[in-house]
């Protein structure tokens, strides 16, 4: 199943979201981050989009991974993914929009559930909270609907 990488930032109460601008999900607030390629790791490809899509800098030591989601996409086996998911407390530089995201800093009580991937609710209110999880999504459609999610934390 396809790699891919999610990362916030986080400066205390604040989430660093950033408004996908093309591509998968465009449109949608989210983390940042995108597929693992060959031959890099998965945190290389988390730091690597991290740099391409808001412009900063983070070591591997800093990324703590907070949970996995393997999505399924009813229909369309070549979107299944399984995403990994990094907060980041410590890195280098101020996010800045590029051709890819615009970022913005939401506090953790005011996150725009409702313009997010719509699985969201589902997780990243108990990872905020400090909880690490493991879940699978079963899509309907492209993502428009949730058939079942299952989800459980991770000690
Ligand atoms: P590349 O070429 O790697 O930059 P890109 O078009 O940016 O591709 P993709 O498909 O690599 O996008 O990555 C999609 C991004 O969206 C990843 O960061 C994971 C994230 N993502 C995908 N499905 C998601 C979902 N259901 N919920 C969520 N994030 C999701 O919160």
């Amino acid at each position: 199943m396809r790699k891919v990488t999610l990362c916030f930032l986080v400066d205390g109460n604040r989430l660093c979201l950033a408004m996908k601008k093309k591509g998968f999900g465009v449109g949608k607030w989210n983390g940042v981050g995108g597929k693992v390629e060959d031959k890099e790791t998965i945190k290389e490809a988390a730091i690597r989009e991290l740099k391409e899509e808001i412009g900063v800098d983070a070591h591997q030591n800093h990324l703590e991974e907070v949970g996995n989601i393997k999505f399924y996409f009813n229909g369309k086996p070549d979107w299944n993914q399984h995403m990994h998911i990094f907060f980041i407390k410590n890195w280098t530089g101020e996010p800045i929009e590029t051709d890819e995201m615009a970022p913005q800093w939401y506090d953790n009580d005011k996150i725009p559930y409702e313009k997010m991937w719509i699985d969201d609710p589902y997780w990243l209110p108990q990872v905020i909270e400090g909880k690490k999880i493991e879940a699978e999504c079963y899509f309907a459609k492209d993502g428009d609907k949730i058939d079942k999610f299952d989800i459980k934390e991770l000690i």
